[in-house]
């Protein structure tokens, strides 16, 4: 009798054409469109699978494997993977993949869009000419703050950091960052990039973008304080992790003029987005898109199942899984 097939869980519809390369090697237990799924029912949905595709709606932790006994992988699709719990799936025996590289340059983009967007005033302009005050113009309507000449600070300089330093050369900006650990020289020359410690890239920046990974030593890093150490004419753009910023200081300070504008495409509770936030005129505020075109995200996905495929000892990269968070996994 011929071996049973694996089964895999695919815990949202993602480009059929491209996910449907999972039918050939598993069975496949398809979810239904729009489904967001809380802490049981992903504890449900694992229990009988050797493997998941996920991305970063579905939480999962000790948990949602407690009961997962034939669980050896979950293919996370994103570069971030903070919601999953790896030190507990890893303990477990699970190998847990993620999806870099492939959006750095579409994210990068977007981080620029949204600075722009926020140091222009684009979305705040465009709601006040459709909402009919162009009559209203006068010759200060709208100013906003350069980007060129300006100095541009990015806290958290891995590979999406970068992508964004390279841009800046092209917007004629300074640049400043500051990382866990110093880049190599050869890098910083490539990227015009100077290293600063952090209270100095505060209180440097004309325009700060955050790209560096939430934990708990990065939550709330910026905070009041933080904030209070920056221009009040500086500008806060966040393609990271909502929990890195504290969004009522954040709200406070953009309400009470201690900072320029922000712009915002991640939040701590999403998708809700505060009242505080949603209140303010100067924030540009864009829901989880950085890396969303499409390209990208059908990149994202197809290196999920290349992992998904390999990690489960499947297809021409059987074991050799090409991007694993914690590799160590796959031994056990
Ligand atoms: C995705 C992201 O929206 O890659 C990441 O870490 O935050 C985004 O690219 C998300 O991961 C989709 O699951």
């Amino acid at each position: 009798m011929a071996e049973p097939r694996l089964r895999v869980w695919l815990a949202r519809p993602l480009f059929e054409d491209v996910t449907g390369r999972l039918d050939q090697h598993f069975d496949v237990v398809r979810s239904a469109v729009g489904n967001r799924y809380a802490g049981a029912e992903i504890a449900a949905r694992l229990r009988d699978v050797d493997g998941a595709l996920v991305t970063l709606v579905e939480r999962i932790g000790a948990e949602e494997i407690a009961g997962a006994t034939r669980l050896r992988a979950v293919a996370n699709v994103g570069v971030g993977y903070d919601n999953i719990d790896v030190e507990a799936l890893g303990a477990a025996g699970v190998l847990v993949t993620n999806t870099p590289d492939v959006l750095t340059d579409t994210t990068a983009d977007f981080g620029f869009a949204l600075l722009m967007a926020a140091a222009r005033r684009v979305t705040e302009a465009e709601r006040w000419l459709r909402d009919g005050h162009w009559g209203r113009w006068s010759f200060d309507t709208l100013l906003g703050v350069d980007l060129h000449g300006s100095t541009l600070c990015i806290l958290g300089m891995g590979r999406i950091g970068q992508g964004i330093a390279r841009r800046a050369a092209g917007f004629d900006m300074r640049v400043l960052y500051h990382n866990r650990s110093r880049l190599p020289e050869a890098v910083e020359r490539e990227c015009r990039a100077e290293y600063a410690d952090l209270p100095g890239l505060l209180q440097r920046a004309d325009h700060l973008v955050l790209a560096l990974p939430h934990s708990a030593s990065t939550h709330h890093l910026i905070d009041a304080g933080a904030l209070a150490r920056m221009k009040p004419t500086a500008t806060l753009v966040n393609i990271a992790r909502g929990g890195i910023v504290d969004e009522l200081a954040l709200a406070a300070a953009l309400a009470g003029g201690r900072l320029g504008a922000a712009a915002l495409d991640v939040y701590e509770g999403e998708p809700r987005v505060r009242p505080e936030l949603l209140a303010l005129d100067n924030v540009v505020l864009t829901p989880h898109i950085a890396s969303a075109s499409l390209a990208t995200r059908r990149a994202m996905v197809a290196l999920a199942v290349d992992n998904l495929v390999a990690a489960l000892g499947c297809g021409p990269d059987a074991g050799r899984p090409p991007t694993p968070v914690n590799a160590g996994a796959l031994k056990r």
